[in-house]
């Protein structure tokens, strides 16, 4: 509770800070796109990932509130980028809280009248296959009210999940992001080999583009544009890194 109570205040304090990873298109190296992931920089403890605060928020109102602000961040973000010619759309992974219990598509309706500047196809929704699921009628709906606001939707950690095929079939979304853990072993493991290739083989069906996660070799590079799959993020092409070091990588 108390975790909750210093979380709600660091969010009044300014506290948080969005790192930016790349997404590139492995084929010719060029950027297709930017995650952002949130970090606190705690006033004692230094810069904490979010495995140290999103657990405890995770169940919470307080994780609402979070999203929000990451929200707002990449839209100012997005403007700003904008302003200078970079138009790299931004990701947002979205909770389980702000999918269920919250007018998500007001918010973002808001945030359109309010950055006008920003077209919504420069902010990428990023939805977790595991939170999709817990109400896949109540997901597949938001996510197609999304798109028709013109926000790209993408379902992340793709494969841990069980969705569905029946809905996803349905799903307006752009990009199925592969977990890390089928990426990572799928050079030594021909279970997580046959996963990998069955989901780039779902996507190409339904119309979707997918995205590695958790690329770490030129080796995952080459068998991954072998597979069909040529957009990768991960610490092997770049790590997540504060705006001013993005922007750096980005010229080089
Ligand atoms: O950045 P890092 O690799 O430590 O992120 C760990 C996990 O935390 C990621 O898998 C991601 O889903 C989640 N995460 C990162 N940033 C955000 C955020 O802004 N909002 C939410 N809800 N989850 C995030
Ligand atoms: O689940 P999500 O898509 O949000 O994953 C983002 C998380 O994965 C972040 O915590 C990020 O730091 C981490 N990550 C990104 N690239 C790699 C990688 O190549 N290897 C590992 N182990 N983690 C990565
Ligand atoms: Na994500």
């Amino acid at each position: 509770h108390q975790k909750i109570i210093a979380i709600n205040q660091a969010i009044s304090n300014n506290e948080f800070v969005l790192f930016y990873q790349p997404k590139i298109d492995m084929r010719n190296k060029k950027i297709i796109g930017v995650e952002a992931l949130i970090r606190w920089q705690h006033p004692q403890e230094g810069l904490l990932p979010p495995a140290d605060f999103l657990p405890a928020i995770e169940k919470n109102t307080t994780s609402i509130l979070l999203d929000k602000w990451v929200i707002e961040q990449a839209f100012m973000q997005s403007k700003k980028w904008v302003v200078e010619g970079i138009n790299i759309p931004i990701s947002v992974n979205l909770g389980a809280q702000i999918l269920q219990n919250f007018r998500l598509i007001e918010f973002l309706e808001e945030m359109m009248y309010r950055h006008p500047e920003v077209s919504p196809d420069l902010i990428e929704l990023e939805v977790l296959e595991s939170s999709a699921l817990k109400d896949m009628k109540h997901a597949s709906l938001l996510m197609k009210t999304c798109e028709e606001l013109g926000f790209r939707v993408s379902i992340d950690d793709f494969g841990t999940g069980y969705s569905s095929l029946e809905y996803l079939k349905t799903l307006p979304v752009t990009y199925l992001k592969i977990d890390q853990s089928f990426v990572r072993d799928m050079l030594v493991d021909t279970g997580d080999l046959a996963i990998l290739k069955a989901v780039i083989g779902l996507a190409e069906a339904f119309g979707m583009q997918t995205i590695a996660e958790g690329v770490e070799t030129d080796k995952h590079c080459e068998q991954l544009i072998e597979l069909g799959c040529h957009i990768g993020q991960g610490y092997g092409i770049a790590k997540p890194m504060p705006t001013e070091a993005f922007e750096a990588w980005l010229k080089h």
